[in-house]
């Protein structure tokens, strides 16, 4: 796969990168789509990587079907996948991890320590390996665009971030592999971070401004819900992850699957 990446640059064509974990759902497809649309050749990385699990998280239980991921691949007219092992990314005395200050401390990085290194630095070895002109990344995962963004900006990577919005179920839901784990019950009970979002914007449209106010109409709308345990419901900058500013960030566990969302309250909810 890298050699055909290296074959393509040679010939001048523009590479596009998806970094996913697999498990491939609508979400990470429409990452696929868009890069498809602005690059000659397109490159999915699939890997599970190990580095940004926490212990006591997922990782080993984490869905992967790689069959199920080549065949909507190919059919979405992917040019190439790479999917290293584990001991290819990491061979025995890997010690280097890249840590951006700032902007990943804050709420996910405060709730998963070491996450976003690990995330980082998989992200810059992608980067290395792949030499794409542009990377995909998802709007449901705003802190990671923002500290992805940040890296590649401080370690002179000429890649430029593209950022799709997030594609949810039709009640509202974002979609996400960890959406697997919940029970019927949580998964009804799960709507609540998407109208909470939703209630916010609408709350922002009408002139409500002040920060407290809309958190409290976060918190109140999510509590309502006996099975939402909320983690975080904050209104930040999207840039520093820090308020004040218009971003809504929400992380809520159901039972043992923690979700998160966002929205950006100065724009209209979709759907
Ligand atoms: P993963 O969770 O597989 O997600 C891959 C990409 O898909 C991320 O950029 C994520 O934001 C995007 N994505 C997930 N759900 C989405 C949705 N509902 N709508 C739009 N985009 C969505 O994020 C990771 O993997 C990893 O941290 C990775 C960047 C690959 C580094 O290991």
């Amino acid at each position: 796969m890298l050699e055909a990446s290296r074959r393509w640059r040679r010939e001048g064509l523009s590479i596009g990168l998806v970094p996913t974990m697999g498990a491939l759902h609508a979400g990470h497809l429409r990452l696929v789509e868009g890069a498809c649309r602005e690059n000659d050749r397109v490159v999915v990385s699939i890997f599970v990587n190990p580095i940004q699990f926490g212990p006591g998280e997922d990782f080993d239980h984490y869905p992967r079907d790689p069959q199920r991921d080549a065949e909507l691949l190919a059919k979405a007219g992917v040019d190439g996948i790479y999917e290293p092992t584990v001991a290819a990314m990491y061979p025995p005395g890997s010690s280097t991890l890249i840590h951006v200050a700032g902007v990943s401390q804050p709420l996910e990085g405060q709730a998963r320590p070491g996450h976003f290194d690990g995330v980082a630095t998989v992200v810059a070895k992608l980067f290395t390996a792949v030499e794409p002109d542009r990377a995909y990344f998802g709007q449901k995962d705003a802190q990671q665009v923002a500290v992805v963004k940040r890296m590649a900006r401080d370690l002179d990577f000429p890649v430029e971030i593209r950022v799709s919005p997030t594609v949810r179920e039709l009640d509202g839901l974002a979609l996400s592999s960890r959406n697997a784990y919940l029970t019927p019950d949580e998964r009804k009970a799960a709507a609540s971070l998407s109208s909470a979002l939703r209630l916010a914007a609408e709350a922002y449209a009408h002139g409500e401004g002040k920060p407290d106010r809309l958190r409290q109409i976060l918190k109140e709308r999510l509590e309502a819900e006996p099975l939402a345990q909320v983690e975080y419901a904050e209104v930040v900058n999207p840039e520093t992850f820090i308020a004040p500013g218009s971003l809504a960030v929400l992380a809520v566990r159901f039972g043992r699957t923690r979700l998160i969302d966002n929205h950006d309250l100065a724009k209209v909810f979709p759907g």
